[in-house]
């Protein structure tokens, strides 16, 4: 098994932190997808969607998306669970990994690509399409954002992690959502102390000493 990966993207990151929590070490080739690594052979036609992290299974099948990969290595290697061991505790971090994926790191991450100099005439990740960077884009992300803080921030006054009690693979996305807070100059306001603490909780564990 081979995970392709680049050491400075947040999603290699986020399969990264995940294997420094599980206690696991993976071959892995270094792709640098800020030098088009990505679009050149064999990688194009091993993931033809263009990005890192992606996982080349022994018999040559290949598994993107960086929960995709979690989940199937959390499938050989249940313990410490970071997916959850009931099917009320998985349905619960799947919910939790969702909403923070689908309402505020699509957004956040949408917003860095048309904010930051790095990503101009590159908008979407993976494409070779030359779309225009845009600045509603970014004030909507803003929004965005602030609405999810503001929905999460309840749930946080009596939950630990965001998925309960336990450390979980959806505070791995939470953390990448901070990290990509910062890059794009998106201040949490203190008015969500809960979210604040929460970020100070997970902030400085060693998964993500990368
Ligand atoms: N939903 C995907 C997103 C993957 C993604 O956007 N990867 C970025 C690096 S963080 C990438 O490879 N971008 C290539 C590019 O910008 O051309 C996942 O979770 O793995």
């Amino acid at each position: 098994m081979k995970l392709y990966n680049f050491s400075l993207a947040p999603n290699g990151m986020r399969v990264s932190a995940f294997l420094k929590e599980k206690g696991l070490k993976l071959d892995v080739h270094e792709l640098d997808v800020r030098a088009g690594d990505q679009f050149k052979e064999p990688f194009q036609s091993m993931n033809p969607f263009n990005c890192v992290p992606f996982l080349e299974l022994d018999n040559g099948s290949i598994i993107s998306e960086s929960v995709s990969i979690c989940r199937y290595l959390e499938e050989l290697h249940p313990e410490p669970q970071l997916f959850g061991d009931t099917p009320e505790k998985r349905a619960k971090i799947d919910m939790w990994n969702r909403r923070l994926e689908l309402d505020a790191l699509s957004p956040m991450g949408h917003a860095i690509r048309n904010k930051l100099p790095m990503f101009e005439g590159k908008v979407l990740a993976g494409t070779r399409n030359n779309i225009e960077q845009s600045p509603v884009v970014i004030e909507r992300a803003f929004q965005m954002l602030n609405i999810f803080m503001g929905r999460v921030d309840p749930h946080l006054a009596s939950n630990d992690f965001i998925s309960g009690s336990e450390f979980s693979v959806a505070d791995i996305t939470g953390y990448f959502l901070f990290a990509g807070c910062d890059r794009l100059g998106f201040e949490i306001s203190t008015e969500f102390a809960n979210v604040l603490s929460w970020k100070a909780r997970i902030i400085d564990r060693n998964c993500f000493k990368l």
